[in-house]
């Protein structure tokens, strides 16, 4: 009777476990990079051509991962690009990196990493899988057991674990290595093997006791954001009626040094974790006859904050006797937040949507984001200069990049409404808040 387990602990105490990943995107790469640099070879499997030859050429798509980081671990052959599932049957190891997006209908989408165990699964025996994607409770064992336990028995042929990712695109500050990984897996024995595999690359692995307690704790730290942003975004809504200048009210309480956490207001919330991973435990619970209010209340807060601002857009025309019907719109950043070209979900698309509806006329300018599908259109990133700026019946701060001049932006405007509080050093501009 082989023991599996004994097996690949010593080939990762040996550093000669070889580590597959499905899954070559904003989580993958980094963790194929965070596995070799800890001196284990990795190969590394997308669907994608274009990125498996990118990476073969030594070029890198994820801003994080440089080319000359990827250039120089696939010529030194410690990291091998493929596009088929077979390659990875050599690993020892396989970490699935994959989307999990919500339906139309907001169900959960796990079809990808459904495709994932489905292709892993023939050689599956003697493997440690681990699912790294945002997932329900329960997420892991449905989307995989299907397929890998057709005939091995979980903790004794294979492993399979749950660890959430914590990559945040553009964060120096922490590194893969540097924040803690929190691990679960589907039997002690696979808590132990996975546990020594991530303990490769992260100086701090944190083992939970089940699955779903790690599936869980990711949604917790992200339904954790969404509810606190919702919670300043209502308060920017009762100190719209109150007369009070919200950034206020939230600067100064944020000078107590304990029991409180800095959130700020905004248009809305984009990305492909805050706004979508609160909704996974939202239909796990709806399936167990339980409504979660503050995820229900906060998603309902935070998805009307663009009419919210199209309000405001709204009476700074008519304070100059103007429609939206006609007007010049021009929208100041459109990803989903500062610094990065991402635009999946970002409220500025829900904002162009609505002022297109009321017939505005409307232009964006962002620094990262040159052009943007909007309905048959193809709108271009607008030249930033004062021509553009002053002939704008509205200028709209959606997203506050660092590359903006805001005294610039307040000299040539004729009124801007800021929903990032980002012209509060502005003093002589005519500037609506949030
Ligand atoms: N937002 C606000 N007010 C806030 C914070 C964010 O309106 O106080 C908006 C942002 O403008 C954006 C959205 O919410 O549209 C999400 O912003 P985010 O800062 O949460 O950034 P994300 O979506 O990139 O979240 C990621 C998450 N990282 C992982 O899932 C690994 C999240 O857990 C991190 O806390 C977050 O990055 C981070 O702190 O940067």
């Amino acid at each position: 009777m082989t023991n599996y387990k004994e097996q690949l602990l010593k080939k990762i105490a040996n550093k000669e476990a070889i580590v597959g990943i499905v899954g070559l995107g904003y989580v993958g790469l980094p963790l194929a990079e965070a596995f070799c640099e800890a001196g284990l070879r990795v190969i590394g499997m997308d669907i994608s051509e274009e990125k498996v030859a990118m990476l073969r050429s030594g070029k890198s798509y994820v801003e994080d991962v440089p080319s000359n980081v990827i250039a120089r671990l696939v010529s030194s052959g410690k990291l091998r690009a493929t596009t088929q599932y077979a390659d990875l049957a050599e690993a020892d190891a396989i970490c699935i990196c994959v989307p999990t997006p919500l339906q139309k209908n907001r169900d959960p989408d796990i079809s990808y990493a459904q495709q994932a165990g489905q292709g892993v699964a023939p050689f599956a025996r003697g493997k440690l899988i681990s699912l790294e994607s945002t997932i329900y409770p329960g997420g892991t064992e449905a989307s995989l057991f299907p397929y890998l336990l057709k005939n091995l028995t979980v903790g004794e042929d294979l492993f399979v674990a749950f660890s959430p990712e914590r990559i945040d695109p553009g964060r120096t500050d922490y590194t893969v290595r540097t924040t803690p990984k929190v691990v679960g897996g589907a039997t002690p024995n696979c808590l132990e093997v996975s546990m020594a595999l991530y303990g490769t690359i992260v100086d701090n692995p944190v083992p939970v006791s089940s699955l779903e307690a790690a599936e869980l704790v990711k949604l917790l730290e992200n339904i954790f954001r969404m509810i606190n942003i919702g919670l300043v975004n209502e308060m920017a809504l009762m100190c719209n009626r109150l007369g009070v200048n919200v950034w206020e009210v939230i600067d100064a309480a944020a000078t107590k040094p304990y029991g409180f956490m800095k959130f700020t207001p905004g248009p809305g919330i984009g990305g492909h974790c805050i706004p979508i991973d609160p909704h996974y435990l939202s239909w796990t619970m709806r399936g167990l006859d339980y409504t979660p209010r503050f995820i229900e209340l906060a998603t309902d807060i935070n998805t009307h904050m663009p009419e919210h601002v199209v309000t405001k857009v709204a009476d700074a025309l008519n304070e100059d006797a103007k429609a939206l019907n006609g007007s010049n719109i021009l929208i100041l950043g459109i990803a989903y937040k500062p610094g990065i070209s991402d635009v999946r979900e970002s409220p500025a698309l829900h904002i162009i949507d609505l002022l297109r509806e009321k017939k505005a006329n409307v232009s964006y300018h962002d620094p990262y984001a040159a052009s943007l599908q909007v309905d048959d259109d193809v709108l271009t990133s607008a030249t930033l200069d004062a021509k553009t700026v002053a002939a704008a019946d509205c200028v709209v701060i959606v997203t506050n990049h660092k590359e903006y001049d805001w005294a610039f932006v307040g000299k040539h405007a004729r009124v801007v409404v800021d929903t990032r509080n980002a012209m509060k050093a502005v003093t002589d501009a005519r500037v609506i808040g949030i």
